[in-house]
C-alpha cells in the first residue's frame, strides 16, 4: 500500500447533543459553522458531518431530527467551497444531503442499515461512498465483537458489502473502504485490524480510518478521556501516513496535518 501522497484529512462534525469526544460541543448550526472554518482555516480537506451519534449503546434519532441537524450546516457549508461528507446511514438523509451539496456518504453500515442506500449512491455516480465495516446498531454491537481472525473476516465481510453494493449499480469508483475501528470491535481487534491494513488495501480501494480518540487508545492509555487520546491519535496519524492510508477521520485538522508533513518528509 506504498503511497507517498498525503492523506485527506476529513474533519468530524458532529451536530448531536451526545457524540462523546467533543460532549456534543458542536450542536447548534452557528457553533457547528464556526468549528468548520476552523477547521477550513487549518487545511481540513473533507468535512463529515453527523447529526446520529453511533457510540455504543446509542439510541438512534429518527430521520426528521437527523435531517433537521444536517441539513441546515451542509447547505451553509456549500457556501464555502469545502468538500462535505454526511455521516448517515440513512438513504432519504443521504439523499437531501447530497441535493444541498455533499460529495461523500459516509455510511458506517456500509449500506446495511437501509435497503435504499445502494440506490441513491447509485443514482449519484459522482458522489464517493465510504463503506465501513459494521454488524450491527450501537446498541448491539458490543456482542458482535466474535471473530475467528479479525483481518480475514473484516476483509471478506468487506468484500461481500462490495460485492453486493455494485451489483445494485454502484461503481466501483465510488467506493472507499474502512475497518471500522470500535464498531463490533475488541481493543485488540482494533490493533490487528490497524497492523494489517496492507492485507484490507489488497481488496484493491482506497482505505479511510477514524481512530481519533477511540476508546480503544484510552485503554492502552490506562483510561485516558477522550481530549487526552489527543497525543496518541495524532501518533497514530503519522505512522498510517508511512503505511499509505487514503485518508484520516480526526477531531482535530492541525495536528494531524503536522504529523502528515513530517512523515511524508520522512518517507522520501
Ligand atoms: N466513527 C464514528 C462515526 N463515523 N465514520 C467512518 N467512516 N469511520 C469511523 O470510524 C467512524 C465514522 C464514531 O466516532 P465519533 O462519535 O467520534 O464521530
Amino acid at each position: 500500500m506504498i503511497n507517498s501522497v498525503a492523506p485527506l484529512v476529513m474533519g468530524i462534525l458532529n451536530v448531536t447533543p451526545d457524540s462523546f469526544a467533543d460532549g456534543g460541543r458542536h450542536f447548534s448550526s452557528e457553533s457547528a459553522l464556526r468549528r468548520a472554518e476552523e477547521m477550513i482555516f487549518e487545511g481540513v480537506d473533507i468535512i463529515d458531518v453527523g447529526g446520529e451519534s453511533t457510540r455504543p449503546g446509542a439510541e438512534r434519532v429518527d430521520a426528521g431530527e437527523e435531517e433537521a441537524r444536517v441539513i441546515p450546516v451542509i447547505k451553509a457549508l456549500s457556501e464555502l467551497g469545502v468538500a462535505i461528507s454526511i455521516d448517515t446511514m440513512r438513504a432519504s438523509v443521504a439523499r437531501s444531503a447530497i441535493a444541498a451539496g455533499a460529495t461523500f456518504v459516509n455510511d458506517v453500515s456500509g449500506g446495511l442499515a437501509d435497503p435504499d442506500m445502494a440506490k441513491v449512491i447509485a443514482s449519484h455516480p459522482e458522489v464517493q461512498y465510504i463503506v465501513m465495516h459494521w454488524r450491527g446498531h450501537s446498541a448491539s454491537m458490543n456482542e458482535l465483537a466474535k471473530y475467528q481472525d479479525v483481518v480475514a473476516d473484516v476483509k471478506s465481510e468487506l468484500d461481500d458489502r462490495v460485492l453486493a453494493l455494485t451489483k445494485l449499480g454502484v461503481k466501483a469508483e465510488q467506493i472507499i473502504l474502512d475497518p471500522g475501528i470500535g464498531f463490533a470491535k475488541l481493543p485488540e481487534h482494533n490493533w490487528q485490524l490497524l497492523r494489517n491494513l496492507d492485507r484490507l488495501s489488497l481488496l484493491g480501494f482506497p482505505l479511510l480510518v477514524g481512530a481519533s480518540r477511540k476508546r480503544f487508545l484510552g485503554e492502552l492509555l490506562g483510561g485516558a478521556t477522550p481530549d487526552d487520546r489527543e497525543i496518541a491519535s495524532v501518533a497514530l496519524t503519522a505512522l498510517l501516513t508511512n503505511a499509505g492510508i487514503w485518508g484520516i477521520r480526526v477531531h482535530s485538522v492541525k495536528p494531524h496535518k503536522q504529523a502528515i508533513s513530517v512523515a511524508l518528509e520522512l518517507m522520501k
